[in-house]
């Protein structure tokens, strides 16, 4: 057991001050007490909860700013989807742990101290299983037990190209499971990762695109226990036509007239959607999953955040593609996405609470430790003690009283103020460096180099 302390600290509740916090030798929580006299080891001086990190494909991160080329006057989400599979044909399980492992050392230094890995990249380039069959995915739960960033690995269920079945082209063979397969390969990462400390499984379907319904009540129902279960809904207009085409309904309407869609699921993307549906989410307590700079880049469209918000909608933030790894970038652009549609400033507050930064942040929180089914988010008896220090030193920090303390950091901070953090009670970055960054600096510089020439 640790005992540590800390001056100003984000509980549940807000800030409290003069915190002493217990942590266990296996990396929880076990009592926090405001207004102690100072004892133990001092944590530092602005202490707040480490941010889950809800959708991520890493290896996109390789690609990240490479498709900012106009090669077609109707470029869109399918062509970049078109980049993106030139990447997929390339990648080999090396490259993968390499690219994971720089991308989640980036995401604790941004502040995710978690993440949910949405993991299709299953097979060899020609399609076939790797030997073990689960190869690929244990390179994502190695990257990240070396960065030191808690993680649920989603191995993901794709099956088709589109709506009915349709079957899966050739730059998709990587992906590709049959209902048996996938359950086999989900049974034996639980297995494997249930021996890792801060890791664990959830389940995953690609779209409805890429799944039948019968897929979906077929693994649904050979899970015996809840899991989290996550699922990209709505992104785009033609994902919304073709499913009216294929079903009469809309994807989250279809969705929630044929599952029970309850709080251990994320759906992810749900960018489209009419007032009826946002209130459904939102009713369901399910998680939306909302990857903003991810969105914005790849010309998504808005989701109706204000409206969902205000029923007492279940949101958190993915940085999904990884155009951009920084929680105050995504957290800022949910508000700002909202001031641009709606021509008004101010949009993501609650009637108990009118900062932005407070009601954003706390959102995100409670939304990405839902999503991921961990006990991680809050600085409280029993969940895992994953933690930020910001730095004092910074100017917008170090003059914010508690009110304005989040505002100051995501709306204003140019250069990061996280300074410290913690993941399972351990160090894992200090004064904003990694172990790990010396050694594996020259090795992503290599990975990138050979997937790109
Ligand atoms: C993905 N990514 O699976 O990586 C998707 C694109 C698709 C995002 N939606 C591919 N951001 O949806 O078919
Ligand atoms: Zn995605």
């Amino acid at each position: 057991m640790a005992v540590w302390f800390a001056e100003k600290v984000l509980l549940p509740q807000g800030w409290a001050t003069n915190v002493r916090i217990e942590i266990s030798s296996d990396g929880d929580i076990t009592s926090v007490t405001p207004d102690s006299v100072p004892q133990g080891s001092r944590l530092g001086a602005i202490v707040v909860p480490g941010m889950p990190n809800l959708h991520s494909h890493s290896f996109q991160r390789a690609m990240a700013g490479l498709t900012e080329v106009a090669l077609n006057p109707a470029d869109s989400f399918w062509s970049w989807r078109d980049l993106m599979y030139r990447l997929v044909a390339k990648i080999t399980p090396q490259q993968l742990e390499t690219i994971a492992h720089y991308l989640y050392i980036e995401m604790l230094k941004a502040g995710y101290t978690s993440v949910a890995e949405f993991h299709y990249l299953h097979h060899d380039p020609q399609g076939n299983r790797y030997p073990h069959h689960e190869e690929m995915a244990l390179c994502i739960s190695n990257a990240a037990h070396q960065a030191g960033i808690g993680l649920t690995l989603l191995p993901v269920l794709y099956s088709h190209a589109g709506f009915g079945g349709q079957s899966p082209s050739a730059g998709q063979r990587r992906f590709i499971h049959d209902t048996e397969g996938y359950l086999s390969l989900h049974d034996r990462l639980s297995q494997h990762l249930s021996k890792v400390p801060m890791q664990r499984t959830g389940l995953c379907f690609h779209s409805l695109r890429a799944v039948t319904p019968e897929q979906i009540t077929e693994v649904l129902s050979a899970s015996s226990h809840p899991q989290p279960v996550h699922i990209h809904i709505a992104e785009q207009k033609k994902e919304v036509d073709d499913c009216l085409n294929w079903s009469g309904q809309r994807p989250v309407e279809w969705l929630y007239n044929n599952v029970q869609v309850d709080r251990n699921w994320c759906l992810v993307h749900a960018t489209h959607l009419t007032d009826h549906e946002t209130d459904i989410i939102a009713h369901s307590q399910a998680v939306a999953g909302l990857c903003l700079t991810t969105e914005a880049n790849l010309g998504d469209g808005i989701f109706p955040g204000q409206r969902y918000v205000a029923r007492g909608g279940i949101w958190g933030i993915g940085s999904d593609s990884h155009i951009s790894v920084s929680v105050s970038e995504d957290l800022r652009w949910f508000e700002y996405g909202q001031r641009l549609h709606l021509q008004r400033r101010n949009r993501i507050t609650s009637a108990e609470n009118p900062f932005v930064g407070d009601v954003l942040y706390q959102g995100a929180l409670q939304g990405g430790a839902q999503a991921l089914g961990q006990r991680v988010g809050r600085i409280e008896v029993g969940y895992r003690a994953d933690l930020l220090v910001l730095n004092s030193d910074d100017p917008f920090i170090a003059t914010a009283d508690d009110s304005m303390r989040l505002n100051r950091w995501l709306f204003a901070c140019a250069a990061n103020p996280i300074q410290h953090v913690m993941t399972g009670g351990r160090w894992v970055i200090r004064d904003g460096r990694h172990r790990d960054d010396q050694s594996l600096t020259q090795k992503f510089i290599t990975v990138l180099r050979e997937l790109t020439d």
